[in-house]
């Protein structure tokens, strides 16, 4: 049977008796904003957009703009427009700002990275949006911002990525296991295909930018050591794009490890919480997976900026129990 993000949507809303459907158009609005990006990354290499933003003509004296700010227009406009979203956050931009123009009687905030792995798009490699969607806390002041935003990642109510990979699939969870969509581009509609992910306990690959091997914190060389000598099973492999959402997609289907600790460059990791490490940890969790900073569970932190950093390592149970032996104090 076929079933459609919409109509699975709509089924998950079911589960909520009362449930007054904001929440499902507020994803609607995720799904449209999704596919206007997706529609513009096919088309990155012909239409000559991948110049900088702010001003430079194009051959058609059109304006070009850098596809990440498209991307990030595209979902501010798509949820700055449901009147369920009280404020939005993204890594584009500095602050978190409230949308709604009521925003006592909004419900949600989606904090989102448009276009991860961006540094990848010139070079036709696959990239990806990152979600996350919170409630509004109790007791704040509607207007402050970054008191919607600046909660536990334990707290999220949905969050999920697309990748715009070999096709465009669209992984989500609100809490009740994680589902995969694929983009049918002949009818412009998201299809269910990858039903109730779990995460293998063990995989084979090992993800990591192993360049930094000797910046990273104690313990780390010696976990990689252990993986690609066969000590847990098998001899793991790497496997690293560099583009986030790819590396992510990839553990979440076949398994094993991907980390990005402490660098020299980086001493507090180069991920974003709230944007990135936050939607890849729930939705990990809820495949069965785990997901660290190499101190502590991602979903425990109490976040206190907008834009903080962390360190991710997110991997089967076998890898993350291993992990933990070897990195985590
Ligand atoms: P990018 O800089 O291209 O936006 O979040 C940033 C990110 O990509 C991730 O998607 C990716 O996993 C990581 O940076 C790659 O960083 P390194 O080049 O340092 O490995």
């Amino acid at each position: 049977m076929i079933i459609t993000i919409q109509q699975h949507i709509l089924q998950e809303q079911k589960r909520f008796p009362g449930a007054s459907g904001e929440f499902s158009w507020l994803l609607s609005g995720i799904t449209l904003a999704t596919k206007m990006v997706q529609a513009r990354v096919r088309r990155a290499g012909l239409t000559d957009i991948l110049g900088e933003a702010g001003g430079e003509a194009n051959i058609q004296g059109e304006i070009q703009q850098k596809l990440d700010v498209y991307a990030n227009e595209a979902l501010m406009h798509c949820l700055g427009a449901r009147a369920s979203v009280g404020v939005l956050a993204s890594e584009e931009n500095e602050h978190a700002r409230v949308t709604a123009h009521d925003p006592e009687k909004a419900n949600y905030a989606v904090v989102f990275d448009p276009l991860d792995g961006s540094s990848n798009i010139d070079v036709n490699v696959s990239v990806g949006t990152t979600f996350s969607i919170l409630r509004r806390p109790e007791g704040i002041d509607p207007r402050d911002a970054a008191a919607w935003v600046l909660q536990p990642g334990s707290r999220q109510i949905a969050a999920g990525y697309v990748v715009y990979g070999s096709s465009t699939v669209l992984v989500y969870s609100v809490g009740n296991g994680v589902h995969g969509f694929t983009l049918d581009p002949a009818v412009g509609a998201f299809l269910l295909s990858h039903p109730n992910i779990r995460m293998p306990e063990q995989g084979k690959y090992y993800s990591v930018n192993e360049a930094y091997r000797d910046g990273f914190p104690p313990g780390y060389g010696a976990y990689i050591d252990r993986l690609r000598g066969g000590l847990l099973g098998p001899r793991y492999a790497t496997r690293y794009i560099g583009s986030m959402v790819s590396d992510i997609h990839r553990t979440l289907l076949k398994g094993g490890v991907f980390m990005y600790p402490p660098t020299q460059e980086y001493p507090q990791g180069k991920l974003r919480l709230l944007y990135e490490a936050n939607p890849i940890a729930f939705l990990v969790e809820q495949a069965g997976g785990v997901a660290s900073t190499g101190r502590e569970r991602v979903l425990d932190v109490l976040p206190t900026t907008i834009h903080q950093r962390t360190p991710l390592i997110v991997g089967g149970r076998i890898e993350m129990a291993e992990f933990a032996r070897c990195c985590v104090n």
